[in-house]
């Protein structure tokens, strides 16, 4: 995404930087492949892609969302509560659950800054959410006012749990980041609730929306409490039995993930932010607790979604009827959901996996799905969203409220922009971890990495312009007694790699003594060069993703590209290209660091043509034209009109 500069001033740090745990801090350390370094031991430099995007957040996004839980109703939802709000309960029944994504970003962002511009909202709304909730820890502001008797009575549809679970993420990261114990105990007093209410010896239940689950292992790992961690096992375990506790429903058992138990459930099915956030709890208890049928249903649902279901964009998703994954291969481009969340849930659970199970194709969905669908769903000024990231907006496209032509400041069901801040505030996590003898780096991004204490001392500066080129220069500044271990992208075809001056190797990936994915180099290393090859290029889609058949999409490096209406204002209408099979591709560098693409194509207008035509298989050639594709991420934040990434080849 292009990053517009913002003007608001983040306030500096007053104390030093508080050492903390990022989104995910495991106490269990057999089972994992790898460990998270502390969140405050990664710093993105705000000149860089990773950087800008944080930056934007913070100076944009989060204030912009603070004022819509205002105008949303969210906040006042929960004035009715406490009596001070008069009015109607506003919004979708778990609209309390933007207040606690937003609490969240701001956890990382303080973690991350030192910043306090945010303590009076903190403080206020902390204030307000103590006397909502009752004396026992319930705290649902629909429930409590509008349906005092039915608590927990519709686990099917009502959201008490997964609201409890960002009131628990949200004390989770106040507390890490910015130490907040005030914060920590109002989301136990909940999260004690919900362990006596559910938990061993208590009544049998999983919310019909998973998102508790992985809330209550991360705040065993907060506090060491380990009832939070078996209640959490509890509703792992119990759900798909066929205990009958969501019920029957019109849109079926697989939308809730209720069909089948966890370890037999091998396709990601149902509602694609429900599977996806039940499959980083089902991970985390993996973690913490062990055994292997878990791992194994979640490496096979891993292959069914990243192999079968996933867009090019790193999107999940096809269906709007009920925002559900499709059959294997269903990705339409023009009536893709592709939930916002979803690709944040995606990144979610995929860096779970990388610490549980290793290899960097975790790395590359998490990478696919940050720069692309993610990125794609803020506007360059970081206000307005996407809900669904389609690849295909056609011309003329009616409009609905969740698939909109251009990014809207807030939505009525508003799960995605406060997801996208609590994301963004913590990335930094998501950039580096460490084994007992190496740090190993997934995602590139101008950065400042501490080394870890059982590897030495120092830092690892990293400066590259990525995912603008493919250059990464990475140099320790102090003592690294571990190796170094760097993904190498699977995108990436020819790389070279220099260290302290000597140059190893000009190879290809599959030439390269790759381990599990990872260049490694020896401890004693001071200076690495990786230059990943960057070239345009086309991809095609599985033979069987009928929807896109004969059309390729245009990459570069992890970056996918579209072609906007925008960069054509003279015609030809986008939805008549074609592009030139074999043609040229440059790239053509310009205002922004991510250069553009330009391509031969043909276009035949095709606008009056007969819906169906007799004997005609192929297309009737069209005139030559020059195609000019932007980052996808980019798209929509210009005069609108229609895109597309998938070109038909000519
Ligand atoms: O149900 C809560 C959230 O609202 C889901 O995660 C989104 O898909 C939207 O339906
Ligand atoms: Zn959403």
């Amino acid at each position: 995404m292009t990053h517009a500069a913002t003007t608001a001033p983040t306030a500096r740090p007053a104390q030093p930087l508080r050492a903390h745990a990022g989104p995910v801090a495991p106490r269990a350390t057999e089972r994992l492949v790898q460990r998270p370094l502390p969140a405050s031991a990664v710093r993105l430099d705000p000149a860089g892609h990773l950087g800008r995007w944080q930056r934007l957040n913070a100076d944009a996004t989060l204030p912009h969302s603070i004022g819509m839980l205002e105008d949303s109703g969210a906040l006042p939802n929960l004035r009715r509560v406490t009596g001070e709000h008069g009015g109607p309960f506003v919004g979708y029944q778990f609209a309390d659950s933007d207040v606690y994504k937003v609490l969240e970003a701001i956890g990382w962002e303080i973690g991350r800054t030192g910043t306090d511009a945010f303590d009076g909202f903190l403080d206020r709304t902390l204030d307000l959410l103590e006397r909502a909730q009752d004396a026992d820890g319930y705290l649902n502001s629909f429930v409590q006012v509008d349906r005092p008797a039915e608590r927990w009575a519709d686990l099917r549809w009502a959201h008490e749990l997964y609201c409890a679970g960002h009131l628990i993420q949200a004390a989770v990261a106040l507390h890490r980041g910015a130490g907040r114990a005030d914060y920590l105990a109002l989301g136990r007093r909940c999260a004690d609730l919900v362990v006596a209410t559910f938990g061993p010896g208590g009544r049998a239940g999983y919310c019909g929306h998973p998102e508790v689950e992985t809330a209550l292992v991360e705040l065993y790992r907060e506090t060491g409490h380990e009832p939070y961690l078996a209640t959490a096992r509890r509703m792992v375990d119990e759900r798909g039995q066929d205990l009958a506790l969501l019920g029957p429903d019109r849109l079926g058992a697989h939308y809730f993930q209720d069909h089948a138990p966890v370890r037999e459930s091998l396709e990601a099915t149902g509602h694609a932010v429900r599977q996806l956030y039940l499959d980083a709890g089902v991970t985390d208890v993996f973690t913490e607790q062990g055994d292997d049928a878990l791992l194994a249903a979640m490496r096979a649902q891993w292959d069914s979604a990243h192999h079968q279901k996933m867009y090019v964009t790193g999107a999940m998703g096809s269906r709007h009827f009920d925002e559900s994954f499709g059959d294997a291969y269903e990705l339409p481009p023009d009536r893709a959901y592709a939930e916002t969340c979803a690709a944040i849930a995606d990144v979610q659970w995929s860096y779970r996996m990388l610490l549980a199970d290793g290899g960097s194709r975790y790395a590359d969905a998490i990478e696919r799905a940050l720069l692309n669908a993610v990125a794609a769903s803020v506007s360059a000024d970081g206000r307005s969203f996407f809900y669904s990231n389609p690849l295909h907006l056609r011309e003329g496209h009616r409009e609905e409220e969740n698939a909109p032509s251009r990014r809207t400041p807030w939505y009525s069901c508003a799960c995605c922009p406060p997801n996208i801040a609590r994301l963004v505030a913590s990335l930094h996590a998501y950039l580096a971890t460490a084994t007992d003898d190496a740090l190993r780096v997934h995602l590139y991004g101008a950065a400042t990495i501490a080394v870890p204490e059982h590897l030495g001392t120092g830092t690892v500066r990293v400066d590259t312009a990525y995912p603008a080129d493919g250059r990464v220069l990475l140099e320790v500044d102090g003592d690294l007694t571990g190796s170094l271990a760097l993904r190498v992208p699977g995108w990436a075809d020819r790389v070279r790699v220099a260290v302290d001056g000597t140059p190893l190797a000009a190879a290809t990936r599959a030439e390269l003594p790759l381990d599990d994915g990872y260049l490694v180099l020896p401890a004693g290393t001071r200076r690495v060069e990786l230059d990943l090859d960057m070239p345009a290029t086309t991809v095609a889609a599985h033979p069987r993703v009928d929807a896109v058949r004969g059309s390729v999409a245009l990459m570069r490096g992890p970056v996918v590209y579209c072609v906007e209406q925008a960069d054509h204002p003279d015609g030809p209408s986008v939805e008549d290209v074609r592009l030139r099979a074999g043609g040229a591709l440059t790239v053509v560098p310009g205002d922004d660091p991510l250069p553009r693409i330009t391509a031969e194509g043909v276009a035949a207008d095709a606008a009056d043509a007969p819906l169906y035509r007799t004997g005609a298989a192929v297309p009737a050639a069209g005139a030559p034209v020059r195609l000019t594709a932007i980052p996808y991420a980019q798209w929509g934040n210009r005069a609108p009109g229609a895109m597309r990434v998938w070109l038909p080849l000519a």
